[in-house]
């Protein structure tokens, strides 16, 4: 099938998720072209059968605003007429359902039909698109989609709270590859991190204030000053000046260390001890998934869809969100004694299988094939 992705190219989990789904589409023998305004972060165009068609939005002084859906929405219907593309998949709702939806009513005046899904992430529905400066055109355009996938059943809640939604929503859950780490590093090369006896923490964010940075912070400082420990914070975002403002303030030093946005997380992670989430609002937690499959337990927050990806007092634990003390606790409880360490590693990594990209990839093919074979009925209903 010829597939067009749109996607944000950034670190964000939602464009994460749309490049490994259009690279395992690609190899599973589809046709992907993405479109958006830079080429994805995870994305290598090394196979002939995954394109890239870059979005740009020419500067005029008398916008205050550059209209970028309009150019999105131009470059889908050029795109899609000239690879014969059969399907759009949108990822984050804002504005590339909205602007889908356009793409797909002009190529309707020229008699092309193509099926939209659109699938949901997290803050454009929770934060954003719930926004009422937002909420109408988000609330359209979702409606107005072929299918409609979000990323937990926690997120399809919240969806069918905030917004009037006449379509069914069906839950893809996010996923990894397995395999990937199977093959993946053999020596962690732990030593260029920390000493051997300290324990290595991580966490990997967009520094954004739903992560509640400061969280992270006070509870590793909690850590520290029980057993030798680093702390390692992947990522950029607004929030990271005051978090490097707070270190020092809480006199953290060298234990924490900043690495900014990295392609390396599974190197990172295959190092770490555990991972840190004890964000405001998630709607799955994609990074903490990426953590279990590399063998790192999660202390989290028990916001949104994160209950349904790190099980309490198996893969890690879950405490409400800002219980910074509980989250110390059960950080230590985890540290302390290597069996039990080694048994929440192995749990995290076993759970985490449950997403395994063998797993979802067969339930967004099967959305496509219903898309597509409905494209008839629904064009001229
Ligand atoms: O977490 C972010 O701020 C990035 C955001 C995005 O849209 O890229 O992530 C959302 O989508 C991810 C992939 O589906 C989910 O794993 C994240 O939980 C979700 N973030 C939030 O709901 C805050």
């Amino acid at each position: 099938m010829k597939i067009a992705i749109v996607c944000y190219p950034t670190f964000g989990g939602s464009g994460v998720v749309a490049t490994e789904l259009g690279i395992a589409l690609a190899n599973r023998g589809h046709e992907i072209h993405f479109v958006t305004y830079r080429q994805p972060v995870r994305l290598e165009l090394l196979s002939s059968r995954i394109h890239f068609h870059e979005v740009h939005v020419p500067e005029y002084p008398l916008f205050h605003y550059q209209p970028y859906e309009l150019a999105l929405s131009s470059k889908l219907v050029d795109t899609i007429k000239l690879y014969g593309i059969e399907l759009l998949h949108v990822h984050y709702a804002i504005p590339h359902a909205y602007a889908g939806y356009m793409a797909k009513k002009m190529l309707e005046e020229e008699n092309i039909y193509v099926p939209m899904i659109t699938t949901l992430h997290g803050t454009d529905i929770t934060l954003v698109g719930k926004h009422p400066f937002y909420k109408p055109a988000v609330n359209f355009s979702i409606n107005q989609s072929d299918v409609v996938t979000c990323v937990s059943e926690n997120l399809k809640q919240r969806t069918l709270e905030f917004f009037d939604i006449k379509k069914e929503i069906l839950v893809i859950p996010n996923f990894i590859d397995k395999r990937k780490y199977n093959l993946s590093f053999t020596d962690c090369q732990r030593s260029i991190m920390a000493r051997d006896d300290e324990k290595i923490i991580t966490h990997i964010s967009n520094f954004r204030k739903v992560k509640r940075i400061p969280d992270v912070i006070h509870i590793f400082n909690e850590i520290q000053k029980k057993i030798p420990a680093k702390l390692i914070m992947v990522g950029e975002g607004p929030e990271k000046e005051d978090a490097e403002m707070l270190c020092t303030t809480l006199g953290l030093g060298e234990k924490v260390v900043f690495l900014g946005n990295s392609n390396q997380i599974d190197r990172i992670l295959c190092f770490s001890d555990l991972f840190l989430l004890p964000s405001e609002s998630e709607s799955f937690g994609l990074a903490a998934l990426e953590a279990m499959i590399n063998k790192v337990p999660v202390i989290s927050s028990n916001a949104g869809g994160i209950p349904e990806v790190n099980i309490d007092g198996v893969t890690g634990f879950l405490s409400e969100v800002g219980n910074v003390t509980e989250m110390a606790e059960n950080a230590l409880l985890i540290l302390k004694d290597p069996k039990v360490l080694e048994k929440f590693k192995n749990n995290a990594y076993e759970s985490a299988q449950r997403f395994d990209i063998s797993k979802v990839l067969p339930l967004y093919e099967a959305v496509y094939e219903k898309a597509y074979n409905s494209r008839f009925k629904n064009s001229f209903s």
